[in-house]
């Protein structure tokens, strides 16, 4: 028996909505709600209704209320607890119904209208209700509120009380029909979340308004046009002083114009003015299109350098400052970012103000998910798919059109999404149809209708390399129906998603770019995602950590997958980031015949913004350096240079070329920078390894040089004095979220299955000779016979010792493996490193872009890369030597000739069974892994695994180094 719905579960709820209209920044009267407001929280959604009134007069009495901030998430305020779910409903999937027991909040709050308002008509505005909220003013209902992250005006001029306190007052339920529309994979947080706003209208209003600027490249010419809906009827002239522009609304005006571009984000000031209202202007002229199955801008194809960008600050959840909005562009835009997904939402309208000033390119996204309908499988069941049933089309395009409304004068927006995950539906149809005849600017988005029928470019998520060369030379498999196939096939080709950042990693990120930038069909894409989103949380002991899905006693959730960013929680960038940078820079060098060419990598911009510098360094040392001229080079050009010769001398030669900004700007002060390139043009000599020391026995050990010997087990006991723990091989890593079971291509249940994690070394023979202690043994693996037959070769001199490992593989070996090397432990007090070779951040064989050759310096702390779910991190690649220094004794390792080192004060397994940084409790040993390699990273905890010529294949293994204190 079905219950009758609650007016929350409506298909369409909202109730006495306004019609949307745009942002503006406008001198009519305003007034922010913000702020402290009465709340009183309910366990379901039947309390009485016994707070509209002047006082507070329920039977529930006023002991219940207490107070809760608007804009606020009542989760994060004491009330209900957070839950996070990446796809699954976290109830019944039964539309509309939703869960009975629907977490409320009431919020009251009292205002008076300034008495100098001059105004005809005053209106309520939300900025975002998560999930529905229903509105009172002095005791009557003024509407309902839907659509979460969505906007909501409502006309309260007839129940304000003008010289008098009015009284607002809010229901807000958790679930709604809406929540059904609103499965993003993030945190369900509820609440007024964003601003509430009254606002004055005078007489002669601006109700509305639509700036058309568009940009000719070929004539360098503007031309604009500001429709306005005046109250009344009456007119409006639109002035921009600057361009000598004063027409009345809806006419156009031509002038030669700098266009506006995420590069060279220019703005012209202007206004709208009514007899009541002036709105300040912010007009950037471009043109996007698509030609030849490009994405233009302003005539010249465009790469996007995107990510994806959720709402997200780990002590507030979706409620942003605008000084964190400021920050996460000036951060995209200092790491070579130029494009931002509003994924899945529109963001508060203020970002987009942010990003038009400061130069982002926008996919604005629509406030709309279904993902809960895949697992119940979306296609064919009923009650049906949102997107496709067609009792919700007034629904998602109610959405559609706020979207619009709201944001369809910012320059930034370049293309609209309808949505993401959602399936294929005729209501998407429905909502495309509209944005196109509202809005012919813009290009349409939307990823899960492979049959882009109705969109202007080909979109998907994490597609492979393979895939990605397939699309770029338009060699796609085709899509089924033949007209569609051919439409498709000449749109350009993004990826909304991809490089997934879940945990440590991505890897592949240089192997997508270079496929970007070589086919001119591919338009780039928005990496997954921004934040990692854990919210900040204190154990009992009052340590901070940052949570992730069953971190609050949720039933069902996603665990860590909610931390699959490439910036930490509290802001810090990680070293995905640090590779992002690197592999997205607009400028790029190559190294030949000792000239180095420069590549301007811009869409539209020259260079003249940038200095040029070169370095030369020796084993790290500066030799000489100065200035590079590189004259304005158009977007697009390269040109080639003769670069320094290098010094004669002792060392590693490396060149270094560097390009910088010249002068301050908005996002980045002067010497900020932005490319960087490196050519070794003389290698390392190899460091000479240790001979000409016998060993010999003194009671039950070996001497050998500085080192001693287990007589026994040929394990080595101590260094020139320093207790060591042996060398023991070790081929494990504390899994990466890459490597686990819901991988894309999981290797975590077969390496456990063969026993990797634990390994058992039996030493089969330890012999001396004249000028070596050799150790035969066999690494194998406990319940599997796959195993390596190891050799370790001591040799010393006076004031060094070396070893030589050989392992070769036993066994049919099926899988690539996690690591390769040996693993030994010092005393604690060893806690400062040093090491010349790639660094300063950690690197991967498919990660280490952004490592640049050099002497670095680190604490163990330091070393440590605080992933939200502990997992493998902070390996140092491909190191020339290294040095464990207690502050008055020092260990140096030299590689021959390079060995990837991790040091921790914890072992692997201690890594891999934590689940929270907290659970990481340093031992008094430092542990310094020594590898021959370890496999990439890839991005398969949702995308492809590591490509090829980047997993460890079980092979034989040979490497050395040599100790020297
Ligand atoms: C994709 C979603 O669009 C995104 O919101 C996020 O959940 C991401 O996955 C994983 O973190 S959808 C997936 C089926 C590829």
């Amino acid at each position: 028996m079905d219950r009758p719905f609650a007016y929350w579960e409506e298909l369409f709820p909202s109730r006495n909505v306004l019609p949307p209209r745009a942002q503006s920044t406008t001198d009519a009267p305003h007034l922010s709600l913000d702020g402290e407001w009465a709340f009183r929280y309910s366990p379901d959604g039947d309390a009485p209704v016994d707070f509209l009134g002047d006082a507070l007069d329920g039977h529930s009495g006023v002991a219940d209320w207490t107070t809760l901030a608007v804009p606020a998430h009542w989760q994060l305020n004491g009330f209900g607890a957070p839950i996070y779910t990446n796809r699954v409903y976290p109830f019944p999937v039964d539309p509309p119904y939703v869960p009975q027991e629907n977490p409320t909040g009431d919020y009251r709050r009292t205002f008076t209208v300034p008495t100098d308002w001059d105004v005809e008509r005053v209106l309520l505005r939300f900025d975002g209700i998560d999930s529905l909220g229903t509105i009172w003013l002095n005791g009557t209902e003024v509407g309902v509120v839907a659509g979460s992250r969505l906007r909501s005006e409502f006309d309260v001029t007839a129940l304000l009380r003008r010289d008098q306190e009015n009284v607002l007052a809010v229901r807000v339920h958790q679930w709604s029909s809406g929540s059904y529309l609103e499965d993003q994979d993030m945190w369900w947080l509820s609440g007024i979340f964003r601003s509430v706003t009254l606002l004055g209208r005078p007489v002669g209003a601006i109700e509305d308004h639509f700036v058309h600027a568009d940009y000719d490249a070929a004539m360098g010419e503007g031309t604009l046009s500001v429709d306005a809906v005046v109250a009344g009827g009456a007119s409006a002239r639109v002035r921009v002083p600057e361009l000598g522009i004063d027409v009345a609304a809806g006419e156009v005006a031509r002038v030669a114009v700098e266009p506006w571009s995420a590069e060279r984000p220019r703005l012209y000031s202007g206004e709208l003015v009514s007899s009541g209202e002036t709105i300040a202007l912010r007009i950037g002229f471009r043109r996007v299109e698509v030609v030849d199955s490009e994405l233009r801008v302003n005539g010249a194809p465009i790469l996007l350098r995107g990510t994806n960008r959720h709402d997200f600050d780990p002590d507030t959840g979706r409620v942003i400052s605008e000084a964190r909005m400021r920050a996460d562009i000036v951060m995209m835009k200092q790491f070579n970012l130029n494009a931002v997904r509003t994924s899945h939402y529109p963001p508060s309208a203020r970002f987009l103000e942010l990003c038009d000033e400061l130069g982002l390119w926008v996919m604005d996204e629509c406030d709309l998910e279904t993902h809960g309908f895949f697992p119940v499988d979306w296609f064919h069941k009923l009650p049906g798919n949102p997107a496709e049933d067609p009792r919700w089309e007034g629904a998602l395009v109610d959405r559609m059109q706020r979207l619009v409304e709201r944001d369809k004068n910012s320059p930034s927006v370049i293309m609209w999404s309808l949505g993401n995950e959602c399936g294929t539906g005729q209501n998407l149809g429905a909502m495309a149809r509209w944005a196109k005849l509202r809005d012919p600017s813009r290009l349409l988005h939307y990823e899960r209708d492979w049959s882009c029928q109705y969109v202007d470019v080909y979109s998907r998520m994490y597609s492979t390399h393979r895939e990605l060369d397939l699309i770029g030379q338009r060699q796609e498999a085709p899509f089924p129906d033949a007209d569609l196939d051919a439409k498709r096939r000449n749109m350009p080709f993004l990826l909304c998603e991809y490089v997934h950042s879940m945990g440590n990693g991505p890897g592949g990120l240089a192997e997508y770019q270079e496929l970007f930038e070589r086919y001119p069909r591919l338009a780039g894409g928005f990496t997954w995602e921004w934040f990692d989103h854990g919210l900040r949380s204190h154990t009992a002991d009052g340590e901070e950590y940052f949570a992730y899905g069953g971190d609050f006693g949720e039933e069902r959730h996603d665990g860590n997958f909610i931390a699959d960013g490439i910036v930490f929680p509290d802001g810090t960038p990680s070293p995905a980031l640090h590779e992002l940078k690197k592999v997205l820079q607009p400028v790029s060098f190559s190294f030949a015949g000792g000239r180095v060419s420069v590549r301007n990598g811009y869409d539209h911009r020259d260079l003249s913004h940038l200095r040029f510098t070169w370095e030369l360094h020796a084993d790290g040392d500066h030799v000489d350096g100065g200035d590079l001229a590189v004259d304005d080079l158009a977007a697009g050009a390269t040109v080639v240079l003769d670069v320094p010769a290098p010094a004669r001398g002792a060392g590693e030669q490396v060149l270094t070329v560097r390009a910088v900004l010249a002068a301050d700007t908005d996002w980045a002060p002067a010497g900020h920078e932005v490319a960087w390139g490196q050519s070794v043009t003389i290698p390392a000599a190899s460091a000479p390894v240790a001979a000409g020391t016998a060993p010999h026995t003194e009671d039950d050990q070996i001497v050998l040089g500085a080192a001693r010997f287990d007589r026994r087990t040929g394990g080595l006991r101590s260094l020139a004095g320093i207790d060591v723990d042996a060398p023991m091989f070790d081929t494990w890593r504390a899994v990466i979220d890459n490597d686990r079971d819901f991988s894309w291509e999981p290797r975590e249940a077969r390496w456990r299955q063969i026993g990797l994690d634990h390994p058992r070394h039996t030493v089969r023979a330890v012999e001396s000779a004249d000028d070596a202690l050799t150790v035969r043994g066999r690494l194998g693996f406990v319940g599997s016979d796959l195993g390596y037959a190891t050799t370790l070769r001591w040799t010393a001199s006076e004031d060094a010792v070396s070893l030589a490992i050989e392992a070769e593989p036993l066994g049919d070996w099926d899988v690539p493996l996690p690591r390769f090397g040996i693993r030994m432990a010092l005393p604690e007090r060893f806690a400062d490193v040093q090491w010349y070779g790639p660094g300063p951040g950690e690197a991967y064989s498919d990660s280490r872009q952004a490592a640049r050759l050099g002497r670095w310096q680190r604490t163990v702390d330091e070393l440590q890369t605080p992933y939200l779910m502990p997992q493998e991190n902070g390996n140092r690649i491909d190191a020339r030597w290294l040095s464990l220094s207690d502050g008055e004794r020092t260990l140096r390792i030299d590689a021959h000739p390079h060995v990837d080192f991790t040091v921790r004060r914890w072992r692997s397994e201690d890594l891999d069974a934590a689940q929270h940084p907290f659970d990481l409790r340093p031992t008094d040993r430092v542990w310094l892994n020594l590898d021959a390699g370890q496999s990439g990273l890839g991005s398969g905890s949702c995308g492809p695994g590591v490509l090829p010529a980047q997993r460890l294949l079980p092979a034989t293994f040979r490497y050395a180094v040599t100790f020297r204190f």
